[in-house]
């Protein structure tokens, strides 16, 4: 049998259809329950699910139900039957049922599905549920709503390199590699690829990759996490929190105009929260106030761990943005403040109700000298920055930019636990399999 040709509907089509109508369906048996005379399967195909019906009459088929194991990919004719009591309001009624590709027992029990490690070693498995499935399904829809964001706002898709020379965000969680008989490390950020790209195109976006070897064990820490960065020539700090700020309420809405089915299945038949209102701005040292003033002991100067974050994000019911943090807690390449040189022109853009910082960004030293500075101020070398620098010798202007986690929003909408759950197989300190 050509199966590419076999198939006349998918699981979805058949829920609005007329009852009597012929179909043929392509598909795995999620589940079966065996009846005397009857069997009731669980078709999954790429929409959905929709049930079948088999029953004995049809020798042949009631056979292959009976004796088939559940993720068994099978071929399956017959008649659209309209019924209150089936998933959806419509059941499939089979005459004939052909085997694509038998499965052996299902090695999924209980057991080890209670537990998240073992879990995840069958992580090629257990993404077939209907739970990942829809969790994988909106984690497309942020990737898509951004790439639609940012083509409608004039901004070109460009790639980076995977294999790089020197850090952009601290050599502390760099993966070091062998480049042949060189040394090299795996990318934490495309921004500097992409602040030479706006001497072309003005406003780029990129979205892949990135590794940070940080043995962190947190809910929001990966190893390899998908990030979407934007870098954008003439705008300054506060314009890359306006683009911030869109992009995420764009997700949002998109999310909620074109996945309306996963989202109910996840949220308990709800939608995603749209915000109307500006998000909140408030500074570094507010940050610190309202910390300390939660009994938090912490000083000025110092980055927020995973649990500050969780404290301050706490305090909101919206996303909201924390700006100017110290230069001591930001990458070199940060602007420091014109009007207070002890705090840079930057922001993350923290989830609120503990869930924490989703993006991080902001203004870009632009000029040669300021620049060489800072890099030497920092106690790097300036041999590794060599093209970095070369850029602000030929006409780079102000600008800004931005990283956003896919995960770590993937993680906020959905009320996940871990950012894990938020990738289809995630690498963190101790996961390098499957
Ligand atoms: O380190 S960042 O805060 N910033 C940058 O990499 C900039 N160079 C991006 C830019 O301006 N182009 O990372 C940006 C975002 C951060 O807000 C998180 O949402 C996410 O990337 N991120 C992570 N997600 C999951 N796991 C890990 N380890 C991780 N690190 C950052």
């Amino acid at each position: 049998m050509k199966w590419s040709s076999y198939r006349n509907a998918y699981s979805r089509d058949v829920l609005s259809m007329e009852d009597g109508k012929p179909v043929k369906l392509l598909g795995w048996i999620a589940s079966k329950r065996v009846h005397k005379d009857k069997i009731f399967i669980s078709l999954r195909d790429r929409f959905g699910y929709v049930q079948l019906v088999v029953s004995s009459h049809y020798e042949d088929a009631f056979d292959k139900a009976k004796r088939l194991n559940i993720e068994s990919a099978i071929a399956a004719e017959g008649f659209v039957k309209v019924d209150d009591r089936a998933p959806g309001g419509r059941e499939v009624h089979i005459t004939k049922l052909y085997v694509v590709s038998e499965a052996d027992v299902w090695p999924l029990t209980k057991e080890v599905l209670k537990n998240p490690d073992t879990m995840f070693d069958y992580r090629h498995l257990t993404m077939r549920g209907p739970r990942s499935r829809a969790i994988l399904l909106i984690r497309e829809g942020v990737v898509l709503g951004a790439i639609d964001y940012f083509t409608r706002e004039g901004y070109v898709y460009i790639t980076a390199p995977t294999f790089i020379t020197a850090a952009v965000e601290g050599g502390a969680t760099l993966f070091k590699l062998k480049y042949f008989d060189r040394d090299a490390y795996l990318t934490q950020s495309s921004q500097f690829y992409e602040e030479a790209a706006i001497c072309v195109f003005e406003k780029v976006f990129v979205v892949q990759p990135s590794f940070r070897a940080e043995k962190s064990r947190t809910r929001k820490h990966l190893t390899e996490f998908l990030h979407i960065e934007a870098e954008a020539a003439f705008l300054d700090h506060e314009d890359i929190m306006d683009v911030e700020e869109g992009l995420v309420k764009h997700i949002i809405t998109y999310l909620n105009e074109n996945y309306e089915r996963e989202l109910k299945t996840l949220l308990k038949g709800s939608l995603l929260q749209e915000y109307e209102e500006r998000f909140p701005r408030i500074t570094y040292d507010e940050a610190i106030s309202i910390l300390q003033n939660n009994g938090v002991d912490i000083e000025w100067g110092e980055d927020f761990g995973a649990d500050e974050e969780r404290i301050l994000s706490n305090q909101f019911e919206t996303p909201f943005f924390v700006t100017h943090f110290p230069v001591s807690t930001r990458s070199f390449y940060h602007m420091n403040d014109p009007s207070n040189p002890n705090v840079t022109l930057s922001s993350d853009l923290m989830a609120p109700q503990g869930y924490g910082e989703i993006t991080s960004g902001g203004q870009r030293i632009h000029k040669y000298d300021e620049l060489m500075e800072k890099i030497k101020s920092f106690g790097l070398d300036p041999a590794d920055y060599g093209w970095y620098l070369e850029l602000r010798k030929y006409g780079m202007p102000p600008h800004s930019g931005f990283g956003l986690g896919v995960e770590r929003v993937v993680r906020w909408l959905l009320h996940l636990p871990h950012v894990r759950d938020a990738t289809l197989f995630p690498r963190t300190p101790s996961r390098l399999y499957p």
